[in-house]
């Protein structure tokens, strides 16, 4: 029987989770590479080789794992990086390669909070009264302009970094910010923008719930957009169930 190859992981990375699984597996000694979208301009520094930018759909993928004789590949992208996650699913098939998702919860409503559950962005814009409101969208860059449909609220927006274009949102407020963020934080932004709604991707984790308790201190509500569904993969929820099936797991094609 041959010996196994020594593990080569790629990390699909862009959460607190991939960032976690990459301190791990620097200090295991493993080979690994943690790759970016390249939507942020100076994405968090890593213990790994990093790579940055698409593959080029699932083929590219499939592609990028052979050339580099890839034995692992962890998607720890955000729940809401659908399209990604497709991909590895289909790219990690192509590849022969084995596949684990690292994901976290969803949150789920806990007492004192105010929340309406939406299925996606125009769900989150229809569900927005009439009468003018300094709502917060804490949704990041990539959707804001959808909420041009009801320019009468004043938003406020938090983006990873400055945008070249500026939002299409006649009255809004913008504070250019990185999480984690924190509960006080969160409060004191709230209260001082007079914040009297937030929407929200129900991305799950410790990195942006700050702004759910905050909400929850305020007795604000809360526009809770649901997760896009993903397709069927092995998923857990530690970096320690990670390491134990590049350990065991994935030889046994589990
Ligand atoms: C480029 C990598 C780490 C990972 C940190 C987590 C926590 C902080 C909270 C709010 C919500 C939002 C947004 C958010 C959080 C963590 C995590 C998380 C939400 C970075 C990062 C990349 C991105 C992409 C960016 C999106 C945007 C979304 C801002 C790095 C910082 C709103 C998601 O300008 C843009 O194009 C931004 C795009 C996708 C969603 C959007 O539609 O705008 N994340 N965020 C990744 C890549 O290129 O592959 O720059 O270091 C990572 C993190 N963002 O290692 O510490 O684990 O979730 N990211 C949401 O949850 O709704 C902010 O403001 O309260
Ligand atoms: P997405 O819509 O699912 O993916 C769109 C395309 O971007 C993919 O098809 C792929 O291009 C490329 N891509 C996405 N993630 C990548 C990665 N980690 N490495 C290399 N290419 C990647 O993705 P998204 O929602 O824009 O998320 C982009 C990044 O931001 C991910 O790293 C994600 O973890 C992070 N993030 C997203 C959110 C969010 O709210 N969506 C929140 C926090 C962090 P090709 O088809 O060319 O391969």
């Amino acid at each position: 029987m041959p010996a196994a190859p020594r593990p080569n992981l790629l990390i699909l990375g862009g959460t607190t989770e991939a960032s976690a699984l990459a301190v791990a597996v620097a200090a295991r000694g493993l080979a690994a590479t943690l790759s970016y979208a390249g939507r942020t301009a100076a994405p968090r520094a890593q213990p790994v080789p990093v790579r940055i930018g698409g593959f080029g759909g699932a083929a590219g993928l499939a592609d990028w794992m052979r050339e580099r004789a890839i034995t692992h590949l962890i998607d720890a992208t955000h729940p809401f990086a659908a399209r990604m996650s497709e991909h590895a699913v289909a790219g990690a098939r192509q590849a022969g390669v084995p596949l684990i998702a690292l994901g976290r919860p969803a949150w789920r409503p806990v007492s004192g909070d105010r929340w309406t559950h939406v299925p996606d962005i125009a769900g989150a814009v229809a569900a927005l009264p009439s009468p003018p409101e300094r709502i917060m969208l804490a949704l990041g860059r990539m959707h804001v302009d959808a909420f041009a449909a009801r320019p009468q609220h004043r938003y406020l927006l938090r983006f990873v970094d400055n945008p070249s274009i500026l939002p299409g949102l006649p009255h809004h407020d913008l504070v250019v910010d990185r999480g984690p963020f924190t509960e006080d934080g969160d409060v004191a932004l709230m209260r001082a923008h007079g914040i009297q709604r937030i929407v929200c991707k129900n991305a799950g984790g410790t990195g942006a719930a700050a702004k759910l308790a905050a909400a929850r201190i305020l007795g604000l509500p809360v526009v809770m957009i649901d997760r896009p569904t993903l397709p069927p993969r092995l998923e857990v929820e530690t970096v320690a169930a990670v390491l134990d099936w590049i350990d065991h797991g994935a030889d046994r094609g589990v």
